[in-house]
C-alpha cells in the first residue's frame, strides 16, 4: 500500500511538470561544447536561461536571427521566450554545436 501511495505520488509529480504555469525558468547547459538538453520545450513566457559551464564563451543563437544570447565562460544568460514556434539555434563560436527550443502558447 505504501509502494502505491509512493508510487501515485511520483506518477503527480510527472503531470505537474507539463502543466508548470508560463513564467518558470529552464535551464539549458553548455558543457562539452554542446547543448544539453539539445532539445528543450517551454512555454510563451517561460525564462530560459543558459549556464556555461565551459572554459571558453559560447551564443545561443537562433538560425533566424531572432535571438542571440552571448554567454562567458562560467556565466549563465537568459531571455524570454515571446513567440510561438520551433527555433533551431548554434553556437556563433562553434556552428557543430546546435540545439532546438521548441516553445509552445
Ligand atoms: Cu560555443
Amino acid at each position: 500500500m505504501r509502494r502505491l501511495a509512493i508510487l501515485v505520488a511520483v506518477a503527480l509529480a510527472v503531470l505537474a511538470g507539463p502543466a508548470s504555469k508560463a513564467g518558470t525558468t529552464q535551464s539549458v547547459l553548455m558543457k562539452g561544447v554542446a547543448f544539453e538538453p539539445r532539445q528543450i520545450t517551454v512555454h510563451v513566457g517561460d525564462t530560459l536561461d543558459w549556464a556555461n559551464q565551459d572554459i571558453v564563451a559560447h551564443t545561443a543563437t537562433a538560425r533566424d536571427k531572432s535571438w542571440d544570447v552571448n554567454v562567458l565562460p562560467g556565466k549563465d544568460g537568459h531571455m524570454v521566450m515571446k513567440a510561438v514556434g520551433r527555433f533551431d539555434y548554434i553556437c556563433r563560436y562553434h556552428p557543430n554545436m546546435t540545439g532546438e527550443v521548441i516553445v509552445e502558447p
